[in-house]
């Protein structure tokens, strides 16, 4: 994201301004605490228009994650999601990447959060695949983080919170350096949880699994969706609790979240999964996901808002 050709607008607490000046002071108490929840949308263009994907679900997400912090909100869920909306119109984009965050803005310093104001931007720009083009045809390498993901009393997951990301952020680092394109996380009981920034799924014969929400992973609408398409199509879908060595011996293992969308897994720890590129039951439901965005196929679970 280079700053400075970006020739889109920033909607800031109600009103739209260059992307150069969308700016904040340093003292703001989310740089110096992290105090933000935020939301990632795609948009997808088709034939039909320009559609947000599972609109109404992100702005809830939304609202919920801000009110686990008690950060009111000064805009009803509708207001947000016509925010978003015109964010879109007033830009001309067409597939893109949408990220409206809530933070705490400038005030009182200390770890108090009460003495600074909630403030809402909305931005938005062109994301191609999150783990490679390639990945989404061939599959991704991953390996087990040593950094797990946070005990159920120590940050609340389904808070999708800036400061989660540090954690997250441990795990890439170390993935990367490693050699990997990403990093699967275990909870704090050392059961599978989820990627940096995806959930994950595991295909075993005609069923496909995924760790419960008690894992300390965020609920996410992909992972939502891809439950629905997938009882759809036949397959029957589990939420258990997840050994990492399962994920060794699976048929396939795929990754799924707005950014990464149905991303299929190669290897895990340099062990290679299935026939060591995307598998069938992943092409299938990848396939049944992209269908629908496309608007190749009906939009009957209602998913798509038009702009
Ligand atoms: N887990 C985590 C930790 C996560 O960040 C995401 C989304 C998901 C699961 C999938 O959730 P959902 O998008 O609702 O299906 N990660 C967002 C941020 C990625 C980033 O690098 O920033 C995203 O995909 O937009």
């Amino acid at each position: 994201m280079a700053w400075d050709d970006k020739e889109t607008k920033v909607w800031i607490d109600g009103k739209f301004v260059e992307w150069k000046d969308a700016n904040i002071s340093v003292l703001s108490h989310v740089v110096h605490y992290g105090t933000s929840v935020f939301e990632g949308i795609r948009a997808y263009s088709n034939e039909n228009g320009t559609a947000v994907y599972r609109l109404e679900e992100h702005v809830q997400r939304l609202f919920d994650s801000a009110k686990i912090y008690k950060m009111d909100i000064p805009y009803t869920q509708e207001e947000i999601a016509e925010a978003i909306l015109e964010t879109l119109r007033v830009n001309g984009l067409e597939g893109c990447y949408i990220r409206p965050i809530v933070f705490r803005g400038y005030g009182e310093l200390g770890v108090n959060p009460l003495g600074c104001p909630v403030n809402v931007a909305i931005a938005a720009w062109e994301w191609g695949s999150y783990l490679g083009e390639e990945g989404m045809e061939n599959g991704v390498d991953i390996g087990v983080s040593s950094w797990r993901k946070p005990a159920p009393d120590t940050f609340p997951t389904l808070a999708k919170c800036g400061a989660n990301y540090m954690n997250s952020q441990l795990a890439k680092l170390e993935a990367l350096d490693n050699g990997f394109d990403e990093a699967i996380m275990l909870d704090y009981q050392g059961h599978v949880s989820e990627g940096s920034g995806e959930n994950i799924f595991l295909v075993e014969g005609d069923k496909l699994y995924t760790p419960t929400m008690a894992s300390s992973n965020l609920k996410g609408i992909t992972r939502d969706s891809i439950m629905t398409i997938a009882r759809d199509l036949g397959y029957e879908v589990i939420e258990e609790t997840i050994s990492r060595e399962r994920l060794y011996i699976a048929d396939e293992v795929f990754f799924t979240g707005t950014a990464a969308e149905v991303t299929p897994i190669r290897s895990i720890d340099h062990r290679t999964i299935g026939i060591g590129k995307r598998g069938p039951v992943s092409e299938k439901i990848q396939k049944a996901f992209f269908d629908i965005v496309e608007a190749k196929t009906e939009d009957k679970y209602n998913w798509l808002s038009y702009i």
